[in-house]
């Protein structure tokens, strides 16, 4: 009877650690970082509380973005949309913490702008669908497979900010 009650704590205390170690992937895209807003989009989900785990700055290849837009091969934007995924640098991030996936998306707003709320990033920094500033992680599956994607595994830094017991409250 203990033994179960303390493994029941357990389990309970090692599903919130494994949420609050999960991870989004984040994506400046071309208009983005041609427009200077790279800072402010970082701002946002550093003052929320994530934790930043990897970043870089890089232009890249038509070849690679079919392979991180490859759910959407079929639809007729797809073209367009790898020519302006590849037409400028990007920001990749990786960004860590609890419900990251779910409150990311929040936090960018609806894919087109003319739905996103105001206060997402989506909703006050642009306005056409095809301009829509940033790419965000729809599931923990789909971040897990683009964090693959763009970073290797030694890119990804393991630390501890020293705000971290003000954030979280266990
Ligand atoms: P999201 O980026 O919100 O996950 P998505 O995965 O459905 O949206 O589409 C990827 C990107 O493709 C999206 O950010 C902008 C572009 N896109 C989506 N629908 C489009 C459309 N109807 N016309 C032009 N571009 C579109
Ligand atoms: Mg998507």
């Amino acid at each position: 009877m203990v033994i179960c009650s303390v493994l029941a704590i357990f389990s309970l205390f090692s599903k919130a650690m494994a949420s609050a170690r999960e991870r989004t992937f984040i994506m400046v895209k071309p208009d983005g970082v041609q427009r200077g807003l790279v800072g402010k989009i970082i701002k946002k989900f550093e003052s929320k509380g994530f934790k930043l785990v990897a970043m870089k700055f890089t232009w890249s290849s038509e070849e690679h973005l079919k392979k991180h837009y490859a759910d959407l091969a079929g639809r007729p934007f797809f073209p367009g949309l790898v020519k302006y995924m590849s037409s400028g640098p990007v920001v990749p991030m990786v960004w860590e913490g609890l419900n990251v996936v779910k409150t990311g998306r929040v936090m960018l707003g609806a894919t087109d702008p003319k739905d996103s709320a105001p206060g997402t990033i989506r909703g006050d920094m642009c306005i056409q669908v095809g301009r829509n500033v940033i790419h965000g992680s729809d599931s923990v599956e789909s971040a897990q497979k683009e964090i693959n994607l763009w970073f290797d595994q030694k890119e990804l830094i393991a630390w501890q900010p020293a705000v971290e017991a003000w954030v979280y409250e266990d």
